[in-house]
């Protein structure tokens, strides 16, 4: 029987429901449509003004999603896969939080979910089996289960640059975008960061903007997106063998159909092959480059191959060689994530850009009027940081997660995330993450994964009320395992030696730890269906009177 009572609006006296789901992108929605199904009362919090998660905050001008808005979507209602039109290969965002919004209409979930509520703590009471979340709008709210939809990229990274508090124009952050337009029109506009979210953004403003500075630490991969319009024809293809697209999805290693896995080796090809290869996957465009040989990601050699053709590419997309040497990578390729650009290279190519290393001249302060660097002053009218996020843990970890014996999150990941599965962390029962470290999340498409953990979860929450079951929790040896496991697939490829998000490598003083699991989406599936299928294998499920 559902449990829920409306606010109370009275500080300190909880309210009751039978489950707290924080945040309303992608996931927590989902979620929420899955745990009402099994006729529970669930409340949902969402920081935004509205639900949409980091489609909601990165509304930056270019934003859109690199993978083919047919795979990006739900899956779990063919009703709503046929009757959603996508009107581009790549979907903006705009299109995508309409996207969301209409899902949220369609399956009436908007009521449940209270908007612009930020949970700033969340306390498991031991005795009682039951979580109490706390709102910064003083909502005391209780629930036998708590389950963190919170996103992997959702706490953006602001540097700590001094003087940033005196800059007299407008300042930016990509992943916190106002809602309202913003029109750069004859401004000098500075950029900070040169990841995806730069790399969409530099060309739009380039073209808005009297003049745009963008400062470079790290020059990065990109490859054309190659964006057009939806074919009406490979759209109805594939709406026609959709069950069997989205089954390829849920069974291959990144959660796309479209991306087979490779059967040859970079190495073991002629350098006529895999020239050509390389340059279909260019002519395709999209970030499938570095599955275009499985031996990409394992060996040095194989991998500066591939990065050899993009890095040609680029001396040939701009015009100055100096710009060019600026723009052209040298770490690993494919060990920071992949870019997918609309003529970015080729607006280096404009006489209003200019491209500043400040690896080699690092920004020194703000100033009133502007940026300072070892070397000159640039005067700006707004500053846009695109410098990323705290990824995969931030957002737990600003929630103050605890339980009423003195065990904290922060002090259980105070070396870097351990989960079980990426699910749970072995200290905290009734306490489930979506898309937690210790899963594929940001390694694949990201929704495969979140239809997963979601059914997953509610699966498991339907088993344990059928059994009179109150309370589940990660067996702490289960979870070491795993973590060693989730280690040694890493290690057994290029991806750790990146100075990465993956890694925790952007955020100054972060346990430097692989965070996302490599082993692949079919696999790891697999994995946690054959731990349900063996009663929760790994889990330690109990109740209160029996315990009592
Ligand atoms: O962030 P990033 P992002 N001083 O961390 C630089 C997803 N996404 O928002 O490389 C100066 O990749 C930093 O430099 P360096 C996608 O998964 C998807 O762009 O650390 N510079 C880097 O250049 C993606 O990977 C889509 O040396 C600083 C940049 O800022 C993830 O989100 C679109 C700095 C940050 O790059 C994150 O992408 C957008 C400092 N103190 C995002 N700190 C699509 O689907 C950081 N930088 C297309």
């Amino acid at each position: 029987m559902a449990t829920t009572h409306k606010p109370a609006n009275r500080p300190g006296i909880a309210d009751k429901c039978d489950v707290i789901v924080v945040g309303a992108g992608f996931a927590g929605l989902y979620m929420l449509h899955r745990l009402l199904k099994l006729g529970l009362g669930v409340r949902v919090f969402e920081a935004g003004t509205d639900v949409g998660g980091t489609w909601f905050w990165n509304r930056y001008p270019g934003a859109r999603c690199d993978v083919e808005s047919l795979e990006y979507s739900y899956s779990f209602s063919e009703n709503l896969q046929q009757e959603w039109r996508w009107t581009e290969r790549y979907a903006t965002q705009p299109e995508i939080l309409r996207y969301i919004g209409h899902v949220a209409e369609r399956f009436d979930l908007k009521k449940h979910v209270q908007l612009e509520t930020r949970i700033v703590s969340a306390e498991f009471d031991e005795t009682a089996d039951l979580w109490t979340v706390q709102s910064d709008k003083g909502d005391v709210v209780s629930a036998r289960y708590c389950i963190m939809a919170t996103g992997c990229l959702s706490t953006a990274a602001m540097p700590k640059v001094p003087g940033l508090e005196r800059f007299q124009g407008n300042t930016y952050h990509t992943g916190l975008w106002p809602t309202d337009p913003v029109d750069f029109s004859g401004q000098r506009v500075g950029v900070v960061g040169t990841g995806s979210s730069g790399i969409q953004l530099i060309p739009q403003v380039a073209k808005q903007a009297a003049h745009l500075y963008v400062f470079q630490r790290t020059a990065n991969y990109s490859l054309p997106a190659r964006n057009a319009p939806l074919d009406p024809d490979y759209e109805r293809t594939m709406k026609n063998r959709y069950a069997q697209v989205r089954k390829t999805a849920r069974e291959s290693p990144s959660g796309v159909a479209g991306f087979p896995v490779p059967d040859k080796a970079v190495l073991d090809v002629s350098p006529k092959e895999r020239e050509q290869t390389f340059q279909q996957r260019w002519d395709a465009g999209g970030i499938s480059f570095t599955r275009a040989y499985r031996d990409v990601l394992l060996s040095k050699e194989a991998n500066a191959i591939a990065a050899d053709f993009i890095r040609r590419k680029i001396r040939e997309l701009v015009r100055s060689p100096e710009v060019a040497d600026l723009l052209t990578p040298s770490y690993l390729i494919g060990t920071k994530r992949l870019c997918a650009d609309t003529q970015y290279f080729e607006t280096y190519n404009r006489e209003n850009v200019s491209l500043i290393d400040i690896k080699r001249t690092p920004i020194s302060e703000i100033t009133e009027t502007g940026l300072r660097t070892a070397q000159a002053d640039y005067k700006l009218d707004a500053l846009i940081f695109a410098t990323g996020f705290d990824a995969m843990t931030g957002a737990l970890l600003r929630i103050d997660i605890r339980t009423t014996n003195g065990v904290s999150l922060r002090r259980l990941w105070d070396h870097g995330p351990r989960t079980y599965l990426g699910l749970m962390t072995a200290g905290l029962p009734n306490l489930f993450m979506i898309t937690g470290p210790g899963s594929p999340s940001v390694l694949s498409n990201v929704i495969v994964s979140i239809e997963q953990h979601v059914d997953w979860i509610a699966d498991c929450l339907g088993y344990l009320a059928k059994q009179g079951i109150g309370r589940i929790e990660a067996d702490g040896k289960a979870q070491d395992e795993w973590v060693a496991h989730v280690n040694e697939v890493a290690d057994k490829t290029l991806l750790p030696q990146g100075a990465s998000w993956y890694v925790g490598a952007n955020v100054p003083g972060k346990p430097r730890v692989f965070m996302p699991y490599l082993g692949g989406v079919g696999v790891y599936r697999k994995k946690c269906d054959e731990v349900a299928n063996n009663g929760y294998s790994g889990f330690r499920l109990s109740s209160a009177s029996a315990r009592a």
